[in-house]
Parts: C-alpha cells; structure tokens; sequence
C-alpha cells in the first residue's frame, strides 16, 4: 500500500539503480498541470492571434499584417501554460463559402475526435469569437462559427477586438442585436470589447482595454458549462487563472494555491516511503520525491529550470534539509546509495518525519518563487546566483 503510493508518484522517472531522470520528472510535471483549451474563432486578421499573445502574456503565436498567418485549423499545445487552443484558419471574405465548409469539417472532425478520447484534457472547453470593431457589420460567417459553437456546446464570449472606444459604440451595439436575435441564450450576455495592444494616437497612447473583462467573461464560460463536472470546471478555471497575465494577483494566488496543493501531494508520498519497511532504501526515494516536487512546483510557477540550475539549486535545497548527499547524487544521475554515507541517519527515516520535512520544503520554495514573481512581467524571475536564493529558501524554512 505505502509502496503503491510513492511509486505512482515517482511513476517511470525514476530507478533504483539510475536515479532520477530528469527530463521525464519535467514532462511529467507538464503533464498533471491543469489544463484549458479554447477555440480561437473568427475571420483573418481579426486579431485572434493579438488577443491571445495580450491575455497570455506570451508571443506563443504568430500575429502579423496582410497574408493570413494562420494557414490552417492548427491545434497549438503550450506546454507550460497547460493551454491547447485551437486556432481556425483564416477565413477570407472572398472564398468563403470554400473555406467555411473545410473550416467546419475541420473544427467538427476535430472535436468529437476530442470528445470520443473522453479525455476532458483534450476536449475544448470555451470559444472565442472574434469579430474586427472597426468592420461595418457581422457577416455570415460569424454567425455560422456561432452556430457551430453552439451545436458543439462550447460555451462562447463574442470578442470585438480593435474596439474603437466611442466610435465603436453603435456598431457594437448593432452587432449585440443581431446576434441576440438568433443566440441570446446561447451567449448569454457575454460580449466584450478589447483592444488588445496599444498604440500612438495624436500625440496620445491608446491603452490596451476589455482583457479583465473577456477574462470574467471566460470565467463565466467555463463556470457554467454543463458537459463536465464541478471537479473538471474547476480544473478549466484554475488552468485560465494560472495561465492568464491580465491579473497578475489573481495568478500569483492560483499558482501558490496550485502548487501547495502539489506540495502535499508530494508529501504524501514522501511520507509513505519513510513508512516503508524496506531499509536503507527510503531515503533516495524521499530524495527523488522531493527533487520531482521542486519541479512540479516550479512548473505550476510556468518556470522552467534548466538543467544545471536545476542541478545545483535542487542539491542546495535538499541540502538544507539534510538530505543533501543523497539529493546530490540523485540528481546527478550517480545513484547507488551506499548507507553511512552522510545520509540522513543511514537511510532510515520515519513516515512523520519525512511527510513534515517534505511539507516544509515545498512551502518554503513556493515563498521563494513568490518573491521573486515579477508582478509586472507575470514571470518568476531568479538571480543568476544560487546562493542568493539558497539564503531565502533558509529563511523561509526556519519559520
Ligand atoms: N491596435 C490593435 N491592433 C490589433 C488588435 N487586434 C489585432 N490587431 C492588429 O491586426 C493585425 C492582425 O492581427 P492578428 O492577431 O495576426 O490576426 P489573426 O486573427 O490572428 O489573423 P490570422 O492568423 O491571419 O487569422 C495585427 O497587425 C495586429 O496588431 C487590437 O485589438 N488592437
Ligand atoms: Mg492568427
């Protein structure tokens, strides 16, 4: 049973004669963050792309002028933020009904594909329909995406990107009419206007605008969503507010309440191979737990250590907790433990004590990524030097 748990946390990163691997810890970590997907909908150049590069915080996709960049219905995986979009391809005016009827079948396919996996981490979970303010009224095609949506029953926020501040109001208002008329239910209100990058006007900036808004909005969405259960609507939205860099308090509060929750998870784990009653054994694999959980926390914290920090960081971290000779070499790939050798009491390590010294670990690295969380920039950002964030650490884990 204790056996049972520790190994499923380990799962195939690690062995007793090799250690630890690190690069399966870190895929792994990838793997159980929380995930979100979004359907990216609407014409070329709407600003699909611009609108998902201002709410992620990231250049994950292409934006740019003239020829369409997205060629095709493309499935875009980023890893870290535990986000899938689906982003359609640019539709043109001019061959649309051409490329609608590939779109559709695209979209279509690619969702009860998803569906039939019956894996909630692959099936989309809200659209976003993207309709250019600056155009002069909504066009067959939004209202085919919109009746596609709903057909699939993916929750859907209209999206007028480049709003036009007052200048825009009577489209806008227009457009919320008319798409009222056939899909008030189904939208339910959720209309937004955005401007999704500023930019110089007479001698003015004009600031970037609605992305709190669409973010409440995408809340809403993925609150109400009646195809999954409370346990997965939590998961869609605890993966939004993580990923997002629209609220950089309400991120720094999902990521330190997503990785506490990994923390004990991980000191669970640890807890269960210091019960075990195999000897000389515990140790290492305590070590090996606490290295995979300084990964999945930094994952939560979308930092990707490499792999020396990642190396040295993770033995001076363990080092402080007196499980250094064993981390060091864990982490090093040379794992043979030889008993006696300036291990924690010769490798036998009760349950409690390993369960707590776990917890302690976890809780002060996550006050160590919060200090250095940049609230500007939405990124947790270390000093060159290990040293420096070592001395943290060893405050926080004194208290
Ligand atoms: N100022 C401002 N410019 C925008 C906004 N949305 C889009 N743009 C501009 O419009 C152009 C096209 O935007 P993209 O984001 O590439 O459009 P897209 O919908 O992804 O286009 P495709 O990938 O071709 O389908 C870019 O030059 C953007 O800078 C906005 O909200 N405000
Ligand atoms: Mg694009």
């Amino acid at each position: 049973m204790a056996q049972a748990a520790y190994n499923d946390y380990l799962g195939d990163s690690y062995d007793p004669e090799k250690g630890l691997d690190i690069e399966k810890v870190k895929k792994k970590a990838q793997r159980e963050k929380d995930k979100l997907n979004i359907v990216l909908m609407g014409a070329t150049g709407v600003g699909k792309s611009s609108l998902v590069n201002a709410v992620f915080g990231t250049n994950i996709v292409e934006t740019g002028d003239g020829k369409p960049k997205t060629q095709e219905l493309k499935k875009i995986v980023i890893p870290e933020k535990g986000l899938t979009l689906w982003d359609t391809k640019g539709i043109e005016a001019k061959d649309y009904q051409a490329t609608n009827q590939q779109l559709l079948g695209n979209i279509e396919d690619g969702i009860r594909q998803a569906c039939e996996s019956g894996n909630d981490d692959e099936m989309p979970h809200v659209a976003w329909l993207c309709i250019k303010e600056s155009s002069s009224r909504v066009e067959g095609r939004e209202f085919d995406l919109l009746q596609m949506a709903e057909k699939l029953s993916i929750p859907t926020v209209v999206v007028f990107t480049d709003t036009q501040f007052e200048k825009g109001d009577n489209f806008f208002a227009e457009a919320k009419k008319v798409i009222d008329e056939k899909h008030r239910d189904f939208i339910a209100g959720r209309y937004v206007r955005v401007n999704s990058a500023s930019y110089p006007l007479f001698g003015t900036t004009v600031p970037v605008a609605g992305l709190d808004k669409l973010l409440e909005m995408t809340e809403q969405c993925l609150q109400e969503s009646k195809r999954f259960s409370a346990a997965q609507r939590k998961k869609h939205l605890d993966a939004l507010l993580k990923a997002q860099a629209v609220d950089m308090e309400k991120k720094l509060a999902r990521m330190i309440d997503g990785a506490k929750t990994k923390v004990h998870v991980a000191a669970a784990a640890a807890g269960a191979a210091g019960a075990s009653p195999i000897p000389m054994t515990d140790a290492p694999i305590i070590a090996g737990i606490q290295s995979t959980m300084i990964y999945t926390v930094s994952s939560e914290f979308e930092l990707e250590l490499d792999k020396s920090i990642g190396t040295s960081l993770i033995a001076g971290l363990l080092g402080v907790t007196g499980m250094a000779q064993v981390g060091r070499a864990i982490v090093s790939n040379l794992l043979k433990f030889i008993p006696g050798v300036g291990s924690v009491a010769g490798g036998a390590i009760s349950g409690t004590t390993a369960f707590a010294l776990t917890e302690a670990l976890g809780h002060a690295y996550i006050q160590v990524l919060a200090h250095y969380f940049n609230k500007q920039t939405g990124k947790v950002e270390l000093p060159d030097s290990t040293d420096a964030i070592l001395a943290m650490f060893k405050a926080y884990f004194k208290k």
